[in-house]
């Protein structure tokens, strides 16, 4: 009887070809199993083996089976040939490195940390259609920051309330007033509303600024047909961009979303609720590092990748490899966090930093991301400045002009009374 056993998946002597997917996993293997043998079965689980002896193996096999080629500690790499995957699919990539693995009895904790792709798997994605241009082709800016908030509470507002809270942001001078991640088509803002009012108000304001202004509308649907007719709806009223809780909505209809942007020429805020039930466990799961490569191959031209310093959880050295990861051309392998990629003109695109900000602590958000071309967003330390929406508004910008400017914000605050208010009442703390 012909068999595949786990041992066949492991080969250590193996050096990896130029058209192999490599996959960085953590494993902790389940007492009483060897790393060895954890390793090969998550390369055979990821790929074609089974726990059975096979009867009939096609050929193809031996060519698309995973390899596992390095083990260092708890550190395992992976190689997979491109053929094993369908073409420019996440969703089939998913299913198999990021699927059964994950439950097998074999392994305690799993974490898949990183996959280099080679150039011919990354032929098939078009990633995005403005990426980091849009400072430049959607809001006319020569850098960033670009500012965005969201109402808060997060819900609640109707569609009026909150396109007249747009209307004071943009007025406040902010770029882009942005759904909360669970505001979609509710009762009390129906979506279309929501838009339609939204288009009048941005219109007035761009008149009354001379800035051009934008919204990150959530189109997050329960199915694909409804989040087209929302796409288009934005598109219609003379938005360039719209908003996806990219996570949530699963890779399917992200890459559809990211197929209608491009139709329409418009650029996608991706919002990542969800990430953390996954990606927060070191052990466990899939890091956020993966998750962002996934969103500039398909296409998502703004993605959240955290602040360190805000309200929720965020490792500096994450924060800055993932920065790097999604904004450069090439990145170098950071051992045992991230692996080296060359993205063969994938376009960067645009971190999104946000949760807890406010404009005591946007020069240090600044400083740990060592540049201001990225999208900052404030909520709350917007919407609880006591001089209310306009102005809390314009004390983030008076923030941001200061840094630029390089000038301490307690200097700048005394001729700008905005930004004094906001350092009296949230100084430099940073929210838990
Ligand atoms: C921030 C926010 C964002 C999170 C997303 C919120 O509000 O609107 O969704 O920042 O987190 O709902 O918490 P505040 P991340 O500005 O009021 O904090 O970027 O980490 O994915
Ligand atoms: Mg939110």
């Amino acid at each position: 009887m012909v068999d595949l056993k786990y041992e066949d998946f492991l080969d250590l002597k193996y050096s990896p070809s130029k058209n192999d997917l490599v996959a960085l996993f953590k494993v902790i293997p389940e007492n009483g199993i060897s790393i060895k043998e954890a390793a090969a079965r998550v390369a055979s689980e990821s790929s074609c083996g089974s726990w059975s002896n096979l009867i009939k193996i096609p050929k193809i096999v031996e060519n698309i089976k995973g390899k596992v080629f390095e083990i260092k500690g708890n550190f395992i790499k992976v190689a997979y040939n491109y053929e094993l995957f369908e073409e420019g699919s996440i969703p089939n990539l998913l299913s198999g490195i990021a699927g059964n693995i994950f439950g097998m009895k074999a392994v305690k904790n799993l974490r898949l940390i990183d996959v280099s792709f080679p150039k011919k798997y990354l032929k098939d994605f078009k990633g995005a259609f403005y990426g980091k241009d849009v400072f430049k082709k959607i809001f006319g800016k020569k850098e960033g920051p670009i500012t965005a908030s969201v109402p808060k509470p997060k819900v609640g507002f109707s569609h009026y309330e909150h396109a007249k809270i747009g209307y004071l942001l943009w007025k406040g001078g902010i770029d882009a007033i942005k759904d909360d991640e669970n505001l979609s088509d509710q009762k009390f803002n129906r979506f279309e509303k929501r838009v339609k009012l939204l288009a009048k108000y941005k219109n007035k304001a761009e008149k009354e600024t001379k800035e051009i202004k934008d919204a990150f509308i959530n189109v997050t649907a329960p199915n694909l047909k409804e989040l087209e007719k929302r796409v288009k709806l934005i598109r219609d009223y003379g938005f360039k961009y719209f908003m996806i809780d990219f996570v949530v909505s699963g890779f399917t209809t992200v890459q559809t979303a990211c197929e209608l942007a491009k139709d329409y020429k418009m650029a996608i805020h991706g919002h990542r609720a969800m990430h953390a039930t996954f990606t927060r466990n070191e052990n466990h799961g899939i890091s956020m590092l993966f998750l962002a490569k996934l969103a500039r191959i398909v296409g998502i031209d703004h993605v959240h990748i955290g602040t360190v310093i805000g309200k929720l959880e965020s490792k500096l050295e994450d924060v800055i490899a993932i920065k790097e990861e999604i904004t450069e051309e090439k990145v170098k392998e950071i051992k045992n966090r991230r692996l080296e990629q060359n993205w063969y003109g994938i376009k960067p695109i645009v971190p999104v930093a946000s949760g807890g900000l406010h404009p005591g602590i946007l020069p240090e958000l600044f400083d740990i991301y060592k540049t201001t071309n990225i999208v900052i967003q404030v909520g709350g330390g917007i919407f609880g400045h006591p001089l209310g929406i306009e102005r809390g508004a314009r004390a983030v910008i008076q923030a941001i002009e200061a840094y630029k400017n390089d000038i301490s914000l307690e200097e700048y605050a005394k001729d700008h009374k905005e930004l004094k208010v906001a350092l009296e009442i949230w100084g430099r703390s940073k929210p838990i």
